[in-house]
């Protein structure tokens, strides 16, 4: 198997999981301004929609959408932390949660990252992501440790993923304690520790 990244982007949670799952997998990094792979690949041959993740199976296929790479990867090796639960509700929370960090919270983050988006639209997002952030907050007062049934999933790999993006884009998570604690928790498995290192930042 091979993935496609971008270090810190959306592309961590599926390396996160890859590792958690103990997976045989290697690393292509795309480089968006050059249009290519570190391979000197041409990136729109392998993906035509030019966006990572993207995770080249042992099959010949490629599978893209982090959502749908990361539930494949789990439901393909149930033997670990992350295993999907047989309850189809249980499930259906975590297809809920990661929908909500992929189309919800992540893509709010995008107008912080582009160097042409104006003053006011910046704010905007900033708003939106405080918004987000007080929701996230008010799911972790229950005192739970994880997002979905106080239980480990996918969904809080993607989370931790974007959690990640508020320190660089002027939301920085100290004024949310349970995520902040959250973000912590996550940072210490040594899936994400590997992961960081890997993509050169820690
Ligand atoms: N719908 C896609 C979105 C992927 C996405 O937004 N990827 C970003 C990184 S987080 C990307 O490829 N950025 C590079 C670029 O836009 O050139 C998914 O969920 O996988």
């Amino acid at each position: 198997m091979k993935l496609y990244y971008l270090p810190a982007s959306c592309s961590l949670a599926s390396h996160i999981v890859l590792r958690e799952l103990g997976l045989d997998f290697d690393l292509e990094r795309y480089d968006p301004a050059a249009g290519t792979t570190d391979k000197g690949t041409s990136y729109n041959t392998i993906n035509a929609k030019a966006r990572v993740p993207a995770l080249a199976l042992n099959s010949g296929d490629l599978l893209t959408e982090g959502p749908a790479i990361v539930q494949y990867l789990v439901a393909t090796h149930q033997h670990t932390d992350l295993s999907l639960p047989d309850d189809l509700m249980a499930r259906a929370r975590i297809h809920e949660g990661l929908s909500f960090v992929a189309s919800d919270f992540h893509k709010t983050f995008g107008p912080l990252f582009t160097t042409d988006t104006d003053d006011a639209a910046q704010e905007r997002a900033k708003r939106t992501i405080v918004k987000h952030l007080d929701y996230l907050e008010s799911v972790f007062a229950d005192g739970r440790d994880y997002f979905v049934d106080n239980k480990l999933s996918v969904a809080d790999i993607y989370l931790f993923v974007v959690l990640r993006w508020t320190d660089a884009t002027g939301t920085p998570l100290a004024g949310w304690k349970h995520l902040n604690a959250f973000r912590d928790r996550i940072n210490q498995r040594p899936a994400v520790q590997a992961s960081l290192a890997a993509e050169g930042l820690n």
